[in-house]
């Protein structure tokens, strides 16, 4: 891969949920080596230390947790990604997923601007795509695909300057999906990649599927990893386990994949609860998979073609 400017941006939001522990994600990164794995593969590396929010008050919040406070990220966060992004390689060290609605809007903000289609890889055990209004555990961390698809209900949330088109959204890893969340999702045209799929055909054949739409459209991509993507097996440090999910191979293949694709410009890390670890396994496993997306590799071989 060639050599990126890699910005690590810390994002201690622990709003999304009701559970805390994920604003301790950003210091498990630095503590698990982050920097120095992506130094080791030839890449530039700058750790702008941590965002914070913009102060916001909202009344009447109803059933929502921290309403305010997800609102004051994703208007921070939003800006920060579309500073950042015109100087290097983005790397969002969260946090929860809820931070998704300010780096992937931000991020699909910067490319509209360069006239460049955007394309979004969401691995997650979950599809994320309630609004405030549909969710019913009022975790704001279950909606963040809702707002930068541009869904109705985000009252209070800043204006979205470019939704993100579901047709360049691929999610793979799925396997906990909410009847609202079905419902909104058998009307939209995202590929959603559930585990019965992978265990049929492979993780690589859908994710070769979609590089090849945005290769085929001069895309760039943009990885949101949500650490229940794997397998609490392996990955145990995450409020929300489900089990049936990656092995710890397939998540390597898939970064290894994308790192062979070129063309993943920005990255979002999520859901980290380094106080539910285990010695540091699943903060280091998360090290070790984007140093597996940046480049890093066991063998050198060609790149393969997996389309059909
Ligand atoms: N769908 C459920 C809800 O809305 C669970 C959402 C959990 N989301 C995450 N991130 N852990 O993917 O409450
Ligand atoms: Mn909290
Ligand atoms: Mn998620
Ligand atoms: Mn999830």
């Amino acid at each position: 891969m060639t050599q990126k400017n890699c910005i690590l941006v810390g994002v201690p939001l622990d709003c999304g949920k009701a559970r805390n522990g994920c604003l301790m994600g950003p210091d498990a990164y630095r503590t698990a080596g982050l920097a120095e794995a992506l130094e080791a593969l030839g890449h530039s590396t700058q750790d702008i230390g941590n965002v914070a929010p913009d102060p916001v008050r909202t009344a009447n919040a109803g059933h929502l947790h921290k309403l305010a406070e997800n609102i004051g990220w994703t208007s921070a966060l939003q800006r920060t990604a579309l500073d950042v992004a015109q100087t290097g390689f983005p790397i969002f060290m969260g946090g929860d997923h809820a931070l998704a609605a300010g780096t992937v809007s931000g991020m699909a903000a910067h490319w509209a601007k360069q006239d460049r289609p955007f394309f979004v890889l969401w691995l997650d055990a979950h599809t994320d795509i309630h609004t405030p209004k549909s969710t019913a555990s009022g975790n704001l961390h279950g909606t963040p695909v809702g707002y930068y698809i541009g869904r109705d209900g985000f009252d209070g949330f800043p204006d979205l300057p470019d939704a993100v088109d579901p047709k360049n959204i691929c999610m793979i890893g799925i396997r906990s999906v909410d009847p609202a969340e079905n419902a909104v999702l058998q009307n939209l045209d995202i590929d959603v990649v559930d585990m019965r799929r992978i265990d049929e055909t492979g993780i690589a054949t859908p994710l070769a599927a979609f590089l090849d739409r945005v290769k085929a459209a001069n895309g760039v991509l943009h990885v949101s990893l949500d650490v229940d993507f794997i397998d609490p097996l392996h990955a145990p440090a995450v409020g929300t386990t489900v089990p049936g999910g990656a092995t710890e191979r397939e998540a390597h293949l898939v970064m290894e994949m994308l790192s062979d694709s070129g063309l993943v410009q920005s990255l979002d890390l999520v859901e980290l609860n380094p106080f539910l670890d285990d010695r540091g396994k699943t903060a280091s496993l998360m090290v070790d998979l984007t140093a597996s997306l940046m480049g890093r590799r066991v063998f050198d071989r060609p790149t393969r073609d997996y389309s059909s």
